[in-house]
């Protein structure tokens, strides 16, 4: 009896007494702060990414992101980090997976950068390891894809497997050990061990009935966000036609103490999780027989959104006969304000359908990496500009989003057509809010 359970008080005790070896595969917005929190906790961490730049950065305690100071990483100074060398896999006890889960074109999951790594890390696999996935999938990935693969292993005996989403919020005011950590197992010692891992660097974890719960909450927090955000602007679009302002009904709405969370219309729905997750959710519900019309809906009223946005831009710029080559400026790039995160993107997606059109488009956001290689294909020949100097030389103003270092009172002042997608400015003439 005590040999089968060896493995698993030899974890506990080195989790317990912060012995315990926490490797991050994945230095993405997750996988830092999980670097960052084991560090403050004095818990040995090792970070595993592709990306040598990237990790060139850190090591040299300059921040790739950012809203996360030079300071806080120069905090993991004497931190390893590893571009793929995963034979150092073996030194960790517990393996905290954070990789990127996006779609493919034809919108079904795409799971390669888990399965890569793991066929990469596999062999590097040792007895009396806790292996967790963080990054968000639908329900049964964990068990099939991860734990299918271990074949060699006791699952729950001799390797310990586990699911936590992440809840990280880049930007977030909320500090990280005060949001609650759901985590799971494959079996009770798989949960106990995870728990106790995260109860290190959160104040609360709720322990979740099966891996496959803590997978679905995940998907049913981001997918109610994407719900609730469609709602809005689906009704932005009826108010609109209507001349009601959507916001003003908002506002009223939420003065009601109970049953009601307020969601705002914007130019569409951008970013790693809420414009992606519902289709993983939707593609595991057809293998159950089970089609989920609401949530595809809603996730295509976000699409219809961004180019219902797109045309009555346009339409708002074409109208206007000052010059026949109209310039365009756009305002933030990112997909939500004050981060520098472009994934999915409303603002992206805006720039180049209106540079295919007539128009010559600029923009400018002082939050986006610009020197990116994946940024400057997407901007093509539209420039960054300083609107302090060059506002007035456009026709229109888009505001996309909303940054807060924006300088709002000049935007207002000089720019000819101001056009509004966030209800954050508001003038009277030559004003359009979308
Ligand atoms: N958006 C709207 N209207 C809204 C809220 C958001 O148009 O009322 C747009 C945003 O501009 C953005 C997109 O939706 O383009 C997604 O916004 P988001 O606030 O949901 O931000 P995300 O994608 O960064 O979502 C993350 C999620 N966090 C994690 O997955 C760990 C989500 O669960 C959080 O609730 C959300 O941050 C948050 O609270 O900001």
């Amino acid at each position: 009896m005590v040999n089968k359970k060896k493995y698993f008080y030899n974890l506990y005790k080195n989790i317990k007494n912060k012995k315990a070896v926490v490797g991050v595969v994945g230095v993405g917005y997750v996988g830092i702060q999980l670097l960052l929190q084991f560090k403050k906790k004095n818990i040995k961490t090792i970070g595993f990414d592709r990306d040598k730049i990237k990790l060139d950065k850190l090591i040299k305690g300059i921040s790739p992101f950012s809203y996360i100071s030079d300071k806080k990483i120069r905090s993991l100074k004497n931190q390893s980090f590893y571009t793929e060398k995963y034979e150092n896999i073996s030194l960790c006890d517990v393996i905290i997976i954070c990789l990127p889960t996006p779609i493919k074109k034809n919108t079904k999951p795409d799971l390669s950068a888990i399965e890569n790594t793991l066929k990469k890390i596999k062999k590097f696999i040792k007895k009396g390891q806790l292996i967790i996935l963080e990054s968000t999938t639908y329900p049964g990935t964990t068990r099939d894809i991860i734990g299918n693969n271990l074949k060699k292993f006791k699952l729950g005996e001799d390797l310990f497997l586990s699911y936590s989403p992440e809840r990280e919020n880049p930007g977030s005011a909320v500090p990280f050990n005060k949001v609650n950590k759901i985590t799971s197992g494959y079996s009770k010692n798989c949960s106990i061990l995870s728990e106790l891992l995260y109860k290190k660097i959160v104040n609360s974890v709720e322990v979740a009935g099966s891996l496959e719960e803590a997978e679905m909450t995940k998907l049913l927090e981001n997918i109610y966000r994407s719900v609730n955000i469609g709602l809005v602007n689906e009704l932005k679009m009826i108010c609109l036609a209507m001349k009601i302002d959507i916001n003003k009904i908002i506002k009223l709405a939420s003065t009601k103490p109970f049953g009601f969370s307020a969601f705002y219309p914007g130019p569409g729905v951008g970013g790693h999780c809420i414009p992606i997750d519902p289709y993983y959710l939707y593609w595991r519900a057809k293998k159950f027989g089970q089609e989920a019309k609401f949530i595809k809906i809603a996730g295509e009223i976000n699409i219809k959104t961004t180019q219902w946005t797109i045309k009555n831009i346009a339409k708002i710029i074409s109208k206007n006969k000052t010059t026949k080559r109209k310039k365009v400026l756009i305002l933030g790039l990112a997909y939500k304000k004050n981060i520098e995160d472009i994934r999915e993107s409303a603002g992206i997606k805006i720039l180049q359908s209106l540079s295919k059109m007539k128009f010559v488009v600029d923009f400018s956001d002082p939050h986006v990496d610009r020197n990116d290689s994946l940024f400057k294909k997407l901007v093509g020949r539209s420039k960054n500009i300083d609107i302090n100097k060059n506002i007035k030389n456009y026709d229109c103003v888009v505001l996309v989003t909303d940054h807060d270092a924006f300088n709002y009172k000049m935007i207002i002042k000089f720019s000819k057509i101001l056009i509004d997608t966030r209800n954050r400015i508001y003038r009277k003439d030559n004003f359009f809010r979308l």
